[in-house]
């Protein structure tokens, strides 16, 4: 947990004050990630290297003068459906101009029924409710975000983290970041409905500035690893494709499903127990790709983390992590069948231009690549990978270049 961000709690607290019309308790900042290496590997028990990113999701949370927002409703009486209300203001607008606000009763939630971007908060309290058995009420939060979203950084992910963690400093939850981690993807699971791991979670929870986090997902076991940049002269770049992908509706749990299929088939409870000594035979041809792009991916991460913390022996350093990045982008490409023509050319046209290493990232089917750049190199990369887009007839990517920030925590 890091202290941050002096002007952004100050205006957070101000703009809560104008809307709410009362001080708010505390501010939160939950960031995006972008992960380095290791992707489709984390519901498969595998090994993922994230960063946390240097934008994030900012939260002030308040406690409704005159509501009963004591920790578990323990007035004699019910309290009146208002006094027990979440609202929600976000900085951000719908297509109208007007600022994203809605509000829901923790006891009266039921997946489904809540505006898409509500659902993220909304999963939050009810698993706080079922976890812990506090039940939110006379909350208001206000929310200001620089993750953009739709772009693959886990912006949905950062929100639902930066809900708990407020949440968990007003109520006294007393969790641990494995327990957080944990809370925030059956949020995730169960009531927004995706299927997802805990890559995301991990990375805007337990990160800490200025690394990247090797974590193991099966016992959630974490290092952290040096990732300096200045230091070598380098620049990470995302190219935001601008291609739509949601995770519950793409191939994702397809994936996922294929994958589970297939290490029951090969008689074990996850690919993690298994290596590439494994006789393959009782697949299908589907199977064995995606297989094989797990075992690759995991020993991609292990030798990822090797040059990273091997920096100053030879042959070991941050330049030399961009041929794993490609091999990664391919066997994404060809072996799991999760990109996109748009990632694969941006992809393509970054290597070109002279990028050190190029990968798409996230679930895949959109959202954007990394491309790991020198700093000189960066502006004639990223117009390489715009000319490119205009050539094929592509939406313009958006191109900016992102840098190990801290994990989350309290906004002085
Ligand atoms: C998405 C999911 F949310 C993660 O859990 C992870 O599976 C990733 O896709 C693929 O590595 O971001």
């Amino acid at each position: 947990m890091n202290a941050t961000d002096t002007s952004v709690g100050q205006s957070l607290r101000a703009e809560f004050e104008t809307i709410f019309g009362y001080q708010p308790l505390d501010c939160f900042r939950a960031p995006g990630r972008v992960n380095l290496i290791g992707e489709h590997t984390d519901y498969n028990d595998g090994f993922v290297l994230p960063i946390a990113i240097d934008r994030a999701v900012h939260v002030a949370i308040g406690r409704r003068p005159g509501s009963r927002a004591d920790a578990n409703g323990s007035g004699t009486a019910a309290p009146p459906a208002q006094e027990k209300s979440i609202r929600i203001v976000s900085d951000h607008r719908d297509d109208r101009g007007q600022r994203l606000a809605g509000q829901f009763i923790a006891e009266d939630l039921v997946p489904g029924v809540l505006p898409a971007w509500l659902n993220h908060p909304a999963g939050v309290v009810d698993e706080i409710a079922k976890t812990t058995g506090t039940v939110v009420g006379g909350i208001d939060l206000y929310i200001e975000s620089t993750v953009p979203v739709g772009a693959g950084l886990s912006s949905s992910h950062a929100l639902e983290v930066a809900v708990l963690i407020a949440l968990d400093a007003v109520y006294g939850l007393d969790l641990d970041d494995r327990e957080k981690v944990l809370l925030t993807q059956r949020a995730e699971n169960n009531f927004v409905g995706a299927p997802t791991g805990i890559v995301d979670q991990a990375a805007s929870i337990m990160t800490e500035a200025g690394h990247a986090l090797f974590l193991d997902c099966r016992d959630l076991r974490a290092r952290q690893i040096p990732f300096s940049l200045d230091a070598e002269g380098l620049r990470l770049l995302v190219i935001d494709t601008r291609v739509s992908h949601s995770h519950s509706e793409s191939g994702y749990g397809d994936r996922r499903r294929t994958c589970e299929e297939a290490a029951g088939l090969l008689g074990a409870q996850s690919l993690r127990e298994l290596d590439e000594t494994v006789d393959l035979g009782p697949l299908t041809e589907v199977q064995r790709k995606r297989v094989r792009h797990v075992f690759s991916e995991n020993a991609r991460v292990t030798s990822t983390v090797e040059l990273l913390e091997g920096e100053g022996r030879e042959g070991c350093s941050i330049r030399g992590i961009g041929e794993l990045l490609l091999a990664s982008h391919d066997s994404l490409a060809h072996d799991y069948e999760v990109s996109c023509v748009e990632l694969d050319a941006a992809v393509s046209a970054a290597m070109s231009a002279g990028a050190l290493g190029a990968r798409m990232i996230g679930g895949g089917f959109g959202g954007s690549a990394i491309a790991l750049v020198d700093t000189e190199n960066v502006e004639m990369i990223a117009e390489a990978v715009v000319a490119e887009f205009s050539d094929r007839g592509f939406r313009a990517p958006d191109i900016f270049a992102v840098g190990p920030g801290p994990g989350a925590g309290r906004v002085d």
